[in-house]
């Protein structure tokens, strides 16, 4: 009896999922305060989701509707952004604060909807207003329609979701706070954690006898795991190994890539990475799994040295425990600065081909070369504790700064731009100068404004992304919100239009959403601006944003009704 009725439901299921209907997905985020010990200190007051680290995770198959909940019950003004989700249709729900929306002021709520459809893998959500991100993160998990037979590599046993973050022992919103008003970086975290845990390579303090938490991930020989890497470190790209393995990479970014065999994988805040993980045939052994910087920065700026750990546990299959307990093996990590590493992952993806999925346009309609980088602008009024000048950023010498009386997409609708945005971001930065090396009595200063770039529906817009090492050079992660793009070359030094287009992979070019631009080197991207609205492009570390590493592009509504950027929720919070 027992066995039919299995039978009968797992048929049931099967008949689900044949069916692919849409389901929908229904969350209710909690945001407040939780107390939480960490590195065997006393408790740290955090902003937390539901009362974890990380927050939860989203389940859905591609072409679910989502919906979600957000009482926000913190001290804090806050958005929480779903990054890589495209948003089509349902623009306002994207979430940068006072870029699509308002912030949800403290004590208020409201509910992000939207549809999850066409992209699979692995993407997350965290907040978009000052530092809190931090804290307030999750997973965010695509499934194909038709189940994890739908996947184009062989089903998995078993998937883990592995998230990257970074700690402070501080209230990370007064943290910003400081650096804003002394018009510097914010501090370095204190440690790295794997799933919220720093792992057990920390100290403790003398008096305690205590170890830091440790997450463990328990296999089995001979099985396959899909490992669903995400970075959601605040400030720091990360190498990624677990000792005496290696991976087959199959995603990044929720977009497939062909299988790339590796024994390190490398992800910038904001990126995935999706990896197969074959455990071997050792019973009873464990294995570190470890998250180390990689800093870029030239001059070096300060940064977390150590790593975060967890452990990889085989199963004991019948051994004595006590051989279980034997230490971790602890594989040999890329030194912090190897970026001869990090480019050998960045630039070996490439994207899985599969018929319905175009790849990139070959013809161009507007080409931007954009200078990114750090800087220096004068104090501002507010800046109480800063002397004339604060660390800044640009993008083609414009420090953005996001408007505070109405957010850009809700001006582009109402077509009240006077005093929220102008629409004149360069097409190439105002001054030509060895980008790559310039010359030390050149001018870093660099001054506040909020530009965006119009471009109309189904534009294919190429950008070169040219790092300058004006104060200091460093590989920015560029996001791009409401749309994917393709990428077509990298490389060191200033970009050569000549040299550089020989190198463009227009065949099976990776699909992202964040990219890493080389230390002192350039990247080209392509995409296709199919997604009416306003969407920032910007770096992924929450010290650039805020002084100013970012542009928006207004993209115009196309000619029907499905491609008109709708009218905003009629629950959208106001300012
Ligand atoms: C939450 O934490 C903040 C900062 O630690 C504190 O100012 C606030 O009073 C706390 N709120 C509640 C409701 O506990
Ligand atoms: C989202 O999906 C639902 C169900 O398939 C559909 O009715 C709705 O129109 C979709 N919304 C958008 C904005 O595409
Ligand atoms: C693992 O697979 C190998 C080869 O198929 C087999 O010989 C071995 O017995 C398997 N080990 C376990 C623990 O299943
Ligand atoms: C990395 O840093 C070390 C010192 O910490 C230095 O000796 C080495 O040359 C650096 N490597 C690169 C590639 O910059
Ligand atoms: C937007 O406003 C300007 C003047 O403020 C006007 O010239 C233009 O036609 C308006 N555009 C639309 C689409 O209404
Ligand atoms: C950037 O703009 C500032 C003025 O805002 C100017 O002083 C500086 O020379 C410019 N620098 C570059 C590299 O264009
Ligand atoms: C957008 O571009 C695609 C691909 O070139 C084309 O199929 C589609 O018709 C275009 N749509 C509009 C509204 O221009
Ligand atoms: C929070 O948001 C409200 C409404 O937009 C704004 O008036 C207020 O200044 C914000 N508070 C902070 C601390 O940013
Ligand atoms: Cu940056």
């Amino acid at each position: 009896m027992a066995r039919s009725c299995s039978w009968l439901l797992l048929l049931a299921l099967a008949l689900v999922a044949r069916c692919g209907r849409a389901a929908i997905v229904e969350h209710t985020f909690d945001v407040g305060n939780f107390s939480i010990s960490q590195l065997c200190r006393p408790a740290t007051v955090i902003t937390a989701v539901n009362g974890q680290l990380p927050g939860p995770t989203i389940h859905a198959h591609e072409g679910d509707t989502v919906a979600v909940h957000v009482l926000n019950n913190s001290p804090y003004n806050l958005t929480i952004h779903w990054h890589g989700l495209f948003q089509r249709g349902t623009q306002w729900a994207d979430g940068p604060e006072m870029v699509t929306q308002c912030p949800i002021c403290p004590g208020g709520r409201y509910t992000y909807r939207y549809n999850v459809t066409g992209q699979e893998g692995t993407l997350w959500w965290h907040a978009h207003s000052s530092m809190l991100r931090a804290t307030v993160h999750g997973a965010i998990v695509i499934r194909p329609r038709n189940g994890d037979h739908g996947y184009p590599f062989p089903k998995p046993h078993k998937e883990e979701i592995i998230m990257l973050g970074e700690w402070w022992n501080r209230n990370v919103f007064d943290l910003a706070r400081k650096a804003f008003l002394a018009g510097t970086l914010v501090d370095p975290a204190d440690a790295y954690t794997i799933n919220g845990m720093p792992g057990d390579l920390h100290r403790c303090s003398s008096s305690s006898s205590r170890k830091p938490r440790t997450f463990k991930l328990k296999v089995q020989s001979n099985r396959t795991y899909l490992l669903r890497i995400i970075n959601a470190a605040v400030n720091t790209p990360m190498f990624f190994k677990i000792a005496g393995h290696s991976f087959t990479v199959v995603g990044a970014d929720a977009s497939y890539t062909t299988p790339y065999e590796t024994d390190v994988v490398v992800v910038s805040p904001g990126q995935t990475v999706d990896a197969l993980m074959v455990a071997g045939e050792r019973a009873s052994q464990r294995y570190y799994m470890v998250a180390s910087p990689y800093n870029s920065a030239h001059p070096d700026v300060p940064f977390r040295e150590g790593a975060a750990t967890a452990v990889v546990e085989y199963a004991a299959a019948g051994a004595p425990r006590t051989r279980a307990r034997r230490r971790p093996l602890f594989g040999p990590m890329p030194p912090f600065n190897d970026t001869a590493t990090a480019h050998r992952f960045f630039t070996s993806l490439t994207a899985l081909l599969r018929p319905g999925h175009p790849t990139v346009p070959l013809a161009v309609d507007t080409r931007m070369f954009v200078t990114v980088g750090l800087g220096l602008a004068a104090c501002r009024p507010e800046q109480t504790r800063c002397m004339q000048q604060g660390v800044a950023a640009s993008m083609n010498n414009a420090s953005f700064e996001l408007p505070t009386a109405m957010s850009l997409l809700e001006a582009h609708f109402r077509n009240v731009t006077a005093g929220v945005y102008t629409r004149d971001f360069p097409d190439q930065p105002p001054l030509e100068f060895n980008y790559a090396k310039p010359p030390s009595s050149m001018d870093a200063t660099t001054a506040k404004s909020t530009k965006v770039r119009t471009v109309r529906y189904n534009a294919t817009v190429e950008v070169v992304l040219q790092n300058t090492g004006l104060l200091a050079r460093e590989s920015h992660p560029m996001h791009l919100h409401g749309h994917n793009f393709f990428v077509l070359a990298q490389g060191f030094g200033n970009f050569r239009r000549d040299a550089a287009v020989a190198r463009y992979n227009l065949v099976n070019p990776q699909e992202r959403n964040t990219l890493a631009v080389p230390p002192g080197g350039w990247a080209v991207i392509r995409f296709v601006a199919n997604n009416p609205g306003m969407w920032i492009m910007h770096c992924h570390f929450d010290a650039h944003l805020p002084i100013g590493l970012a542009m928006a592009f207004e993209v115009l509504d196309g000619p029907t009704p499905e491609t008109a950027l709708p009218p905003p929720p009629a629950d959208l919070p106001q300012c």
